[in-house]
């Protein structure tokens, strides 16, 4: 009898449920009329009498024990049922997801990718650590140019001045040149990197937009009218143009070009120190020796270039003064420009 009552103690002291429906069911097994607690209390009636009263204490405490686990898995399902489930409602939307926005530099990337690609560019693009062949030796410049010292350039290891970050994305150029036969007609869109003290007018990186053309008969006349489509694009159709002589190593002739400033419409104001005119990109032929360096034969092909900082074009377009706010990523800074998607 005693072992009977340990037997039955241990199985409900083992016993779960998972729905209020199973625990009814235990209840019913072990502590209804006809339940097993029940049931020892029918045996009862034949235990010796010197044992019957370590029996019915017995007994009693199984009672009691079985009761309070009843109850206590009756009370989880009860507290689940009234603060939970009850006030789910499937039925209701979802409460919105702040998501950010899209960086002003790159809407502003990517309007000028647009445009260059309306006219027939595709996009390339190339590894942001680079060898000093692709940045500087392809591109026509100089052992001692001044772009090569350890001043102006990050390189990546102590021990070697091959390996370093580039300062263009020419480099992206030289290496589709080097890989593909023309016509090349490709932007370079990405990160470029200089050693310059943090200011409001500089970053040690920045961001640029170059562009190649490589074709039989390409001239000087196709960079213009490629280079006036793209700003009476980017910044609205009155948008003049005008090009000055200028020096690169990998261009030759070499320009820079400036657009009407349209902030005073070329009258003069402070924004162009009263030129009328704003710098927004560097352009040129693409030198010969750029061409032969990448296999390409300049006896048969002519080609231009051209490069502009996206951080320039962002300035001009939405007067940021300060080009250290596009890598702060303060959200009050960026989401003015929600408006611009
Ligand atoms: C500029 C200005 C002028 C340029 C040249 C080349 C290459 F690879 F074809 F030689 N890519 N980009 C270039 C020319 C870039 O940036 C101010």
């Amino acid at each position: 009898m005693l072992e009977k009552i340990k037997a039955l103690h241990e199985e409900i002291a083992a016993v779960a449920a998972s729905t209020p429906e199973e625990v009814e069911q235990l209840r019913i097994k072990y502590l209804s009329k006809k339940g097993a607690v029940s049931a020892l209390m029918a045996d009862f009636r034949s235990v010796p009498a010197e044992l019957k009263r370590e029996v019915g204490q017995k007994i009693n405490e199984l009672k009691t024990f079985a009761t309070e686990k009843i109850n206590g898995l009756k009370e989880t399902f009860a507290v689940a049922e009234d603060s939970t489930l009850d006030e789910i409602d499937l039925t209701r939307t979802a409460s919105p997801m702040s998501v950010g926005t899209r960086h002003p530099l790159s809407l502003v990337r990517n309007e000028m990718l647009r445009i260059f690609a309306s006219m027939g560019f595709t996009i390339a693009e190339g590894p942001e650590i680079e060898d000093d062949w692709h940045v500087f030796e392809s591109l026509n410049f100089p052992p001692d140019h001044p772009a090569r010292d350890m001043q102006d350039t990050f390189f990546i290891s102590r021990d070697t001045v091959d390996i370093l970050l580039r300062t263009h994305t020419s480099s992206v150029q030289t290496r589709v040149m080097e890989h593909a036969q023309p016509p090349i007609r490709i932007v370079c869109p990405g990160r470029v990197y200089r050693n310059e003290a943090i200011s409001a007018r500089a970053h040690c990186f920045f961001h640029q937009v170059e562009g190649l053309y490589i074709d039989k008969n390409v001239s000087f006349a196709d960079l213009k009218q490629v280079l006036l489509g793209f700003a009476r694009q980017m910044f609205g159709p009155e948008t003049k143009i005008r090009l000055r002589p200028s020096y690169f190593p990998f261009t030759e002739p070499s320009a820079e070009m400036d657009i009407s400033c349209d902030i005073c419409g070329g009258k003069g104001c402070a924004f162009c120190k009263g030129t009328g005119w704003v710098e927004i990109l560097g352009c040129g032929m693409v030198d010969p020796n750029v061409l032969k360096a990448c296999g390409i034969d300049p006896e048969i092909y002519t080609g231009y270039a051209f490069g502009m900082g996206i951080e320039r074009i962002t300035n001009l377009k939405y007067k940021v003064k300060d080009l250290r706010l596009f890598s702060e990523n303060d959200v009050r800074f960026l989401r003015e420009f929600e408006a611009a998607h």
